[in-house]
């Protein structure tokens, strides 16, 4: 068992399970969930940053953290659809393969989950399982095409050793790509995060970075994968896992599983990080509302900000973004005009013409939720 000092930094953990308050002293900042399995967010001001510090970024598991052992043992293998299977070592794929750095946003599919009425399964998460990096890898397209993808190849199946709370013979989660988004130029295998090894609680030795896609879509601890004639069907890819209804379904409405579908591209979205719910401004005097905005697929067009609930919208420029998929910050400056209750309201929309709700949608498993965020404070005479 590890019992070094070890805040903020796992890159000098035994790669093997640590006890959980262990882990915990790696975040010092996060909200641990009540869950067996480790998952926790920062709170929203800790987000603050245009690349979120490792200290703060969000931890979603699915079932138990691996043993992973050492850098220097972990093996990949590529089978399935291909027509030359192979076995890399992390030090093979750095030689071989161009190394390449990406910033992109990652986001749990269930970011804001808490916010749906009436309350949906899964993991209650606020508003911070998002962040945003600089990750570093291989694309994963150059190590499918070294090993000839098959014409019959149209999904990928990702494994991992992580299994599920208990059931030491299922996988925690297996999760693949469509073959189109496989061989993207964005898509890596990933062993750096903010110029950093890849700490192990990211997925160390590596991960899959999918930019634009569910944070689901970012196998950690990969070590297989295998090139799939048909959508991949692995652990959490199946009946309504990860899936967004194609016909709206209701509260309590009964679920037709091929009524589901795998949800890829994320929705545009906006976080105000500053001011935090709570504030006191001073009327007639201006404060700043900063924040970020970002989109899946579709290049994000703008964002509007108000700052009396929702009557009035004024347009606020964004910052350059280090690419298409990293978050665009944006600064503004309010005028509190009338003292008493305030709320400050930011609204992103894509080049597509879709915009965030104002109110949350709901749909059966509670993904994708974009509403606009209210952060309320109060305006002292
Ligand atoms: N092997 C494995 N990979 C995984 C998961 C998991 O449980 N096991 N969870 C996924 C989910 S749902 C999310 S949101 C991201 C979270 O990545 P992070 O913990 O680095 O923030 O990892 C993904 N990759
Ligand atoms: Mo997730």
């Amino acid at each position: 068992m590890a019992t070094a000092a070890i805040a903020g930094d796992d890159s000098r953990l035994p790669y093997r399970p640590v006890e959980t308050p262990l882990l915990r002293q790696l975040k010092p900042g996060l909200r641990f969930h009540e869950e067996v399995a480790l998952n926790a967010e920062p709170p929203v001001s800790l987000l603050d940053h245009a690349i979120t510090p490792i200290d703060f970024f969000f931890i979603r598991n699915n079932g138990e953290l691996p043993e992973t052992g050492t850098e220097q043992d972990w093996q990949l293998a590529i089978d399935g659809e291909v027509e030359r299977p192979r076995v890399w070592t992390v030090a093979g794929l750095k030689e071989r393969f161009e190394t390449v750095t990406i910033t992109a946003v990652l986001e749990c599919a269930g970011n804001g989950r808490s916010q749906l009425e009436p309350a949906t399964d899964g993991l209650q998460w606020g508003l911070g399982a998002v962040g945003c990096a600089h990750w570093t890898g291989v694309r994963l397209a150059d190590v499918l095409e070294d090993a000839g993808v098959k014409p019959s190849a149209v999904y990928t199946g990702h494994h991992s050793p992580d299994r599920q709370i208990g059931k030491p013979e299922k996988e925690a989660l297996s999760r693949g790509l469509p073959i189109v988004k496989a061989l993207a130029p964005e898509t890596l295998i990933a062993f750096g995060m903010n110029g950093e090894e890849l700490p192990r609680l990211h997925g160390g030795p590596l991960r899959i970075v999918a930019p634009g896609y569910p944070g689901s879509a970012w196998q950690k601890w990969l070590d297989r994968i295998s090139l799939r004639p048909q959508e991949h069907d692995g652990e959490k890819m199946r009946g309504t896992d990860y899936r967004l209804p194609i016909r709206p379904v209701g509260p309590g409405e009964p679920l037709d599983p091929a009524n589901f579908a795998v949800i890829t591209d994320m929705p545009v979205k906006s976080l105000i990080s500053a001011p935090a719910e709570g504030f006191a401004a001073k009327r007639g005097e201006r404060f700043k509302v900063s924040g970020f905005a970002w989109s899946g697929a579709v290049p994000l067009a703008g964002v509007a900000i108000s700052s009396d609930g929702g009557a009035n919208w004024q347009d606020v420029p964004l910052q350059p973004g280090e690419g298409g998929f990293a978050w665009r910050r944006f600064e503004a400056e309010v005028t509190a005009e009338r003292a008493g209750p305030i709320v400050v309201m930011a609204r992103a929309r894509d080049a597509a013409g879709n915009s965030q709700p104002l109110e949350p949608v709901w749909n059966p498993r509670g993904y994708c939720n974009n509403p606009v965020q209210r952060v309320g404070g109060t305006v002292i005479a």
